[in-house]
């Protein structure tokens, strides 16, 4: 597993990041996913065989937010 940490922007309550984290963590290869709307971080857990961390950005990306 590797651990990244991404600034996640776009999120404007609490329940921004509970979806990003609910859609994330839902990811085949996305071991864990916690996104923190205070300081507007993502902290994910993935399998680099399964999945890439663009993937990711790109799906964060389909629910109105930039991750970098
Ligand atoms: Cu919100």
């Amino acid at each position: 597993m590797e651990k990244i940490d991404m600034n996640i922007e776009g999120m404007h309550c609490g329940a921004c990041a509970t979806g990003i984290q609910m859609l994330t963590s839902q990811l085949d290869g996305v071991g864990s996913a916690f996104v923190d709307y205070d300081k507007k971080q993502g902290t994910f857990e993935f399998d680099p065989a399964k999945i890439t961390k663009e993937k990711i950005i790109e799906e964060i990306g389909t629910l109105g937010f930039k991750a970098s």
